[in-house]
């Protein structure tokens, strides 16, 4: 049982990824250095969290709560941290964030290989009610030697070297994938420390639960309309599946990689494009899903394959259980 082996041989995030990386003689360390400062970046999230139903009253971290002085938002504050936390790793070279616009170019003194790709806050309508949250993030590598441009995180997200989200729930729960499966961490308060909770993560090849926002039923397309009309009166003698839906995409997606199932953010008549962006949400879920068995869809193909052409993109995407992706891919494939 994991936690009786490890009660006393804390196997943390540091010393996992360590122990991963040196089974490549080739490796520097570099991706253990970056991976410590994203985790820096959680850490912070994570206290922030925490304090945010009390921020009103004692301010947070760093902030003081002056009267009259607005405080900063949670999600501006924590693409703040996880900026300056990922540029001093000295091992990025362009960063993508949620938060901004534009790309930002890491100065040349700073540079190091990798791109990250970023959500520091995704669900934040669920912040101001203390229901769960999470980071998402991805990694590329940059194509060559040369400057980095743009097209270095316009990558499919099949280039990943690495993703992972963190979840600021009943715990703080980190699940990672460098392409060799998929491991969660959860946070020691006490200790500061993720420790390993949840290794080798496999997401069941069927489920039970289908997760997506049915108030946008009246403007799906017919594929999504009959496979929620499936998962609720299914005709194949089976039980019809549970509804769950949060709303936050890590704790929705957290629950799906865990309990098997369907996530859903389908395109609909008022967003062709669903609402969920490629770069730091569609291809960190469908690398996680992929790497512990399940698929990610996006209506047309394999998630992972597309080729974004803008930092913000969107894309409808259905992942989770192998079987349950099946049955959406077959429905989709029986429209053309
Ligand atoms: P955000 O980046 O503005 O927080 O939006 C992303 C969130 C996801 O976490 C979640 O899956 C989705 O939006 C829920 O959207 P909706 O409220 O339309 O169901
Ligand atoms: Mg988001």
């Amino acid at each position: 049982h994991v936690a009786d082996a490890y009660r006393t041989d804390l196997m943390t995030i540091t010393r996992f990824v360590l122990n991963e990386q040196s089974k490549h003689p080739e490796s520097r360390g570099d991706f253990t250095i970056l991976l410590s400062h994203i985790v820096l970046g959680c850490k912070f999230v994570c206290s922030a969290v925490n304090k945010a139903g009390l921020a009103k009253l004692i301010g947070l971290a760093g902030e003081t709560n002056v009267q009259g002085e607005e405080q900063k938002k949670l999600d501006v504050l924590s693409n703040e941290v996880f900026v300056k936390a990922l540029v001093s790793s000295g091992r990025t070279c362009i960063l993508v964030s949620e938060e901004d616009e534009e790309a930002t170019f890491v100065e040349p003194s700073k540079r190091g290989k990798y791109c990250v790709v970023f959500d520091p806050l995704d669900g934040s309508s669920n912040i101001d009610c203390g229901v769960s949250i999470g980071t998402i993030f991805g990694i590329y590598m940059i194509k060559d030697e040369g400057e980095p441009t743009i097209e270095d995180v316009l990558q499919p997200g099949k280039n990943m070297v690495a993703a992972g989200y963190c979840m600021y729930g009943s715990s703080c729960t980190l699940v990672l994938s460098a392409g060799r499966g998929v491991n969660g961490f959860t946070l020691d308060p006490s200790l500061g420390e993720f420790i390993l909770t949840h290794p080798d993560i496999k997401i069941p090849n069927k489920g039970k639960i289908y997760s997506v926002n049915e108030g946008n039923a009246k403007n799906w397309d017919s594929p999504t309309a009959k496979y929620v009309e499936k998962c609720k009166f299914p005709k194949d003698g089976s039980s019809p599946k549970s509804l769950r839906y949060i709303g936050s995409m890590v704790a929705d997606v957290h629950r799906t990689l865990l309990y098997g199932g369907i996530f859903l953010y389908p395109a609909d008549k008022k967003s062709p494009n669903g609402k969920l962006r490629v770069l730091y949400e569609v291809f960190p879920m469908s690398f996680l899903m992929e790497q512990a068995g399940g698929q990610a869809f996006t209506g047309k193909q394999r998630a992972l394959d597309l080729v974004p052409k803008k930092i913000h993109e969107r894309s409808p995407i259905f992942l989770g259980s192998y079987d349950d992706v099946e049955d959406i891919k077959a429905l989709y494939a029986a429209e053309e």
